[in-house]
């Protein structure tokens, strides 16, 4: 299987982390790619100039990460699956709001990336805002994320939100006041997962 991806999106990240939790990882090889300057045949692959891709070992095109990691699932096996029932779509309200910080926090960066005089400050400042909030959120259910031998998505995606704060805002602190989080993330992203999809420094 290929991956294009690039080392510093979470989105990434949080493939590379799940192939490693899968024990896939060693089948999964990483094509760096800068979705800012994909080449014509990159946008042959992905139209929508995006990373993560993945092109399967029957070359098959998978074009997001959320499907990404649905089908390594279905590949692999290390992950705790969900329970059914309310846990299921408390758990995976969970994670989704952590998919929204990671949506806030890439945002930001794209509108750093526009020249100077056309970012919006008001709209970068409305990002940070719902990361803060939801951090909170999670905060109050931090008590119901695993610290376990393995782990489920929801774990993982909050791990790489966490850590893509610590990469790319680190001016907002989010260990400040959310000690149960903080105390969480401490032992989670010391996971070899983890460790070995750590982004570059910043
Ligand atoms: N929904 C997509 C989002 C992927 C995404 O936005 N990736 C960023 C890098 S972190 C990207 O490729 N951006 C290029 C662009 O927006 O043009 C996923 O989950 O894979």
């Amino acid at each position: 299987m290929k991956l294009y991806c690039s080392s510093t999106s979470p989105y990434a990240r949080k493939v590379r982390v799940v192939a490693h939790e899968l024990g896939l990882a060693d089948l999964v090889e990483m094509v760096v790619t800068d979705p800012y300057t994909a080449s014509e045949a990159y946008l042959g692959i992905n139209p929508l100039s995006k990373v993560p891709t993945l092109v399967t070992d029957t070359g098959q095109v998978l074009p997001d990460s959320t499907l990404i990691v649905e089908y390594l699932q279905s590949r692999g096996r290390g992950l705790t699956s969900l329970p059914r029932g309310a846990a299921r779509w408390a758990i995976l309200r969970r994670q989704w709001l952590a998919e929204g910080i990671i949506d806030a926090a890439v945002s930001c960066q794209l509108e750093r990336r526009r020249p100077a005089e056309l970012q919006s400050e008001a709209l970068i400042e409305r990002h940070l805002a719902a990361v803060v909030r939801t951090l909170d959120a999670l905060e109050a259910e931090a008590s119901e994320l695993l610290s376990t031998e393995t782990v489920r998505t929801v774990e993982i995606t909050v791990g790489v939100a966490l850590g893509y704060l610590d990469f790319r805002q680190p001016q907002l602190q989010w260990r400040r006041g959310r000690e149960r989080l903080a105390h969480w993330y401490l032992s989670f992203a010391l996971r070899p997962s983890m460790q070995s999809t750590q982004p570059p420094a910043a």
